[in-house]
């Protein structure tokens, strides 16, 4: 059974589920009308990439789906907080976060496809802000203390930068995440660790990584402190990050857990009905994000049929044409591309693994090595 943000007493929110909204707290976010349908977009973008991603893997254009539906607000937010200069290292399925911080929709579609990713730019100073973050990582959690080096080398050489890094909840049994905040708060690191609490690592439920009551109660040990945030809620995603990534530019790290949900199952390959009950994903599918939030919309005579109707008409198409391109692009560059964005300097090792593969394709044409 998942718990939820209510059976918290000192869960930040700011919309209830039920739309409304506590005024003062929306004043003091000082956004403005075209920001705040700037989150729904990206939510509603999210989704419908979401939808063709999912509808690509049934045929079989791409192997893999991970699934990010309920969650867009627990991406989209916390994105949201951050200046163009800082740097944000998600986990894959985090679309809505790449959406916000403006990665194209093909280069996040192009990962499924090739299974490596690209930059535009070389140098970091010339980077956009989409590219200001390291290589999606499969390995669970070392995208932490990846991240926290990262931040740590670029204070020390005089940036003025912030990394936000998610990881999910059973991520966060790692050691990896436990070395990763202990360092930043020894050496005052400028991270946000966001935990990703969607209550389920696969199959195994939360109170199966953690003994604890929450994940934000595990941030004094570290030196720093802990928020924990209705992670449905964009607007409250949005200002724990805001805080939290000001404390981090005066040198102090925090923890944000979103408490949220993964209704969609784990990855296009997962049956979540095995290990789940269908009321409690119907009960979350009550507290939607998007639902919640176009109700704030409304009550702010920002949101109409007609307005959704042309958001989610263009989200659709963007997520059509981008999904043609990455498709009609797939077949481009060569197999050994994949070394190319590992190491400036390639160790000896990587060059015999590269002189391997050129042999194998060699072997067996450069066919075996695409799908
Ligand atoms: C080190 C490592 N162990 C196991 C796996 C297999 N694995 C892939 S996703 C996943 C669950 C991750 O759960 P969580 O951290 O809660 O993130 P979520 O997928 O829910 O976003 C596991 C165990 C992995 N990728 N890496």
């Amino acid at each position: 059974m998942s718990r939820f943000p209510e059976e918290f007493d000192d869960c930040e929110g700011i919309v209830a589920p039920d739309g409304s909204y506590d005024e003062e707290a929306v004043a003091a976010l000082e956004l403005d009308d075209e920001e705040f349908c700037e989150l729904y977009e990206s939510m509603v973008q999210a989704r419908a990439l979401e939808e063709r991603g999912l509808a690509l893997q049934r045929r079989g254009e791409f192997h893999f789906w991970m699934e990010c539906r309920g969650l867009e607000a627990a991406h989209v937010g916390p994105a949201a907080a951050l200046a163009d200069r800082d740097w944000m290292n998600t986990e894959w399925r985090q679309y809505g976060a790449q959406i916000q911080r403006g990665r194209p929709l093909v280069d996040i579609l192009l990962f499924w496809l090739r299974g490596y990713e690209t930059w535009e730019s070389d140098e970091i100073d010339e980077m956009d802000a989409y590219e200001r973050r390291l290589p999606h990582i499969v390995a669970v959690g070392t995208q932490v203390p990846q991240t926290v080096g990262l931040l740590w080398g670029r204070a020390l050489q005089g940036h003025d930068e912030v990394g936000l890094v998610g990881v999910g909840d059973g991520g966060a049994s790692k050691g990896d995440v436990h070395a990763g905040m202990n360092f930043a708060g020894v050496f005052d690191v400028p991270v946000v660790f966001l935990v990703l609490n969607n209550q389920w690592a696969i199959s195994t439920p939360v109170d199966g990584q953690t003994a604890a009551e929450t994940y934000a109660s595990r941030a004094p040990g570290y030196g720093f402190d802990g928020v924990l945030v209705d992670g449905n809620d964009v607007l409250a995603t949005y200002r724990e990050t805001r805080r939290a990534v000001e404390r981090a530019r005066a040198g102090e790290p925090t923890l944000v857990e979103a408490l949220t949900y993964r209704r969609g199952a784990h990855s296009s390959s997962d049956d979540d009905t095995r290990y789940r009950s269908e009321e409690d994903v119907e009960r979350w599918r009550e507290r939607d994000p998007i639902d919640r939030y176009e109700r704030f919309l409304v009550d702010r005579d920002l949101w109409d049929e007609g307005y959704a109707e042309s958001v989610r008409e263009r989200a659709e198409r963007r997520a059509r044409e981008a999904a043609e391109e990455a498709l009609a692009i797939r077949g481009e560059g060569s197999p050994e591309e994949l070394f190319d964005e590992l190491f400036a300097n390639p160790p000896a090792y990587v060059d015999e693994q590269r002189e391997e593969l050129l042999a194998l394709v060699e072997e067996h044409g450069e066919g075996a090595f695409r799908w």
